[in-house]
């Protein structure tokens, strides 16, 4: 079996070390602050601590050994299948949060085209005081004008448009990363969700540019990419200041995007439990012994390695947010 990716959760390591393997593609360290190594590859840290396993390192794994570049200042590595890539941009060169995530877009987008992995089908979004107000708006509705700026100047995200996560982070520099293939993935939206690209304006002037889920049928396997998923219902934020209702509310609209999945686009998966790599986004780290308890009251043993990474969600009001994947690893069959 061939397969275009796996990524594991590995006991920490040297991120330079990794430079050499040529079936690393990428690899991510959890820490207080944004950096990257000074390498083409990949390798690079996230300003968001990883609050019960500080040691993790998030490796991205090739079968077919990988090609890297840098290109309009993203670190690259590829192979026949995806591209990964990585963007640090000093947002504080800009004049704001919306002309930071213009420009960064207009990076990404060009350097798709450029190398030819036109097809986005997963990004993470990471940047500081997302919550605050720059001008008269907020960096997180800034952010999204920059990015629907950028798609109306170039024509668009090639279709779907790909499944993200937006988290603010307590300091550094905007952070993108990114996965693009060759071939377009499916589009998943949740049926107890309005799809974000249909927000009412009261959410900003411009709705956020994602889907719930992108699925991908790669030649041996299938993999479910799902955005960060929070406890908004409709379009609207559910339990407000209840972190436990909105860590319940936000499972239950996971699970129900998977059914979703497995009804409409044969996902192979039912449950939440068949996830993988799974974050926990916690606004507060005092909230970890309380989500943590939910978890395994609700899925006990069958509950999958879980990261709790402390970061803002992107409305002011949510206090939890969880993304998840569906990616098999050679070993698991
Ligand atoms: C929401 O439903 C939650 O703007 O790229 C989640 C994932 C959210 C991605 C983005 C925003 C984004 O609106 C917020």
């Amino acid at each position: 079996m061939s397969l275009p990716f796996s990524i594991q959760f590995l006991p920490v390591e040297n991120l330079s070390a990794l430079e050499s393997d040529e079936n690393v593609l990428a690899a991510i360290r959890f820490a207080s602050i944004a950096s990257a190594e000074n390498t083409d590859k990949p390798l690079f840290s996230v300003g968001l601590p990883n609050l019960a396993l500080s040691n993790v390192v998030e490796v991205w794994y090739s079968d077919e050994p990988i090609k890297t570049t840098a290109l309009n200042g993203i670190q690259i590595a590829y192979n026949d299948d995806i591209l990964f890539g990585h963007l640090l941009l000093d947002d504080t060169a800009y004049e704001d949060m919306t002309a930071a995530s213009n420009a960064a877009y207009r990076l990404i987008l060009e350097t798709l085209k450029t190398l030819d992995y036109p097809y986005l089908l997963r990004l993470w979004n990471y940047f500081a005081a997302i919550n605050e107000d720059q001008g008269d708006l907020e960096r997180y509705k800034q952010f999204c004008l920059g990015r629907q700026q950028t798609l109306d100047q170039t024509g668009g995200f090639m279709y779907p448009p790909p499944a993200a996560t937006a988290i603010g982070t307590s300091n550094g520099h905007l952070q993108i990363y990114f996965v693009a293939a060759k071939n377009a993935g499916l589009q998943l939206e949740n049926p107890r969700q309005t799809s974000a690209f249909l927000y009412p304006p009261q959410y900003g002037p411009v709705s956020p540019a994602f889907s719930r889920a992108t699925v991908k049928k790669w030649q041996d396997t299938t993999h479910l990419y799902i955005s960060g998923t929070a406890s908004i219902v409709g379009s609207k934020t559910c339990h407000k200041g209840d972190v436990e209702q909105q860590l319940n509310e936000t499972l239950r609209n996971i699970e129900a995007l998977v059914h979703h999945g497995n009804n409409t686009l044969d996902l192979p998966i039912q449950c939440f439990t068949d996830l993988s790599h799974l974050k926990v986004y916690l606004r507060d780290l005092l909230m970890l012994p309380i989500v943590e308890e939910v978890l395994i009251r609700r899925y006990g043993r069958q509950l999958p390695l879980v990261l709790f990474l402390q970061g803002d969600v992107c409305r002011s009001d949510l206090l939890v947010e969880i993304e998840a994947a569906y990616i098999l690893n050679e070993s698991d069959d």
